[in-house]
């Protein structure tokens, strides 16, 4: 296990590498990071990487040569292979909270609004492709803020501890202000996401700090 060779397919940009990049420095994990340009018709779509992922997403980790992909199930891999530092709670009722917190942001908000799925909706409806992403993250947001604040959240997203929770809704958060989310409107969310953002595992894994990083794309981000 500790002699696993890990190498890390992701982009700078994208918020499901985030939430694997972030779980990976937690665990202080090396790992070879091998970016893929991430585009309307970008290097995903290539035979190459298509290959190495048919869904032709990031992230993507290989094991000694073994191909993982989907960041919840490979994060949740990381946890059983490498224990220490753990991402879940002890508490059996807690640790499902945590996976449904991880669940509603992978599952329910952000394939809603990802590159392919916005891309096809411009080409072939017209839609604007901020105005869907706000409506989507914004009520998705609406029901995540009620489920943290109804005694859920400590000092981050459930209880006092940074777990998969917090590894999630980090990267959505910040998607969201990208889109033009006022997160002040969910005052829980953007106060547990923010006390996250502070841990070193979560400044290691953002995306300006990634050797992919594009400056001049950085200089147009929303704050
Ligand atoms: N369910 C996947 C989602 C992965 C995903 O959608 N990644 C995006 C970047 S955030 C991607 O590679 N998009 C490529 C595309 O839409 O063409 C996971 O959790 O890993």
């Amino acid at each position: 296990m500790v002699n696993d060779k890990l190498i890390l397919y992701s982009y700078w940009r994208s918020s499901a590498a985030w939430r694997l990049r972030i779980a990976l420095y937690w665990k202080s994990l090396d790992f070879e990071y091998r970016p893929v340009k991430l585009a309307e018709n970008g290097q995903q779509r290539g035979a190459e990487f298509a290959k190495v992922n048919p869904m032709m997403q990031v992230p993507t980790l290989v094991v000694n040569d073994r191909i993982l992909a989907e960041s919840l199930p490979i994060i949740e891999y990381l946890e059983e292979a490498y224990p220490h530092n753990p991402l879940l709670p002890k508490c059996l009722f807690l640790r499902a909270k945590v996976r449904e917190i991880a669940n509603i942001v992978a599952a329910d908000i952000h394939p809603i609004q990802n590159l392919d799925v916005v891309v096809k909706l411009k080409n072939d409806y017209g839609t604007d492709r901020n105005t869907w992403a706000k409506y989507w993250i914004e009520r998705r947001f609406g029901a995540l803020e009620k489920i943290l604040s109804n005694g859920v959240s400590g000092r981050y997203a459930v209880g006092d501890q940074i777990t998969l929770a917090d590894v999630f809704l980090v990267p959505q958060a910040f998607a969201g202000v990208q889109y033009g989310v006022d997160l002040s409107k969910f005052p829980t969310i953007e106060r547990v996401a923010r006390e996250a953002s502070k841990e070193e595992a979560f400044v290691k894994a953002h995306p300006t700090n990634q050797p992919d990083a594009d400056p001049e794309e950085v200089s147009k981000w929303k704050n």
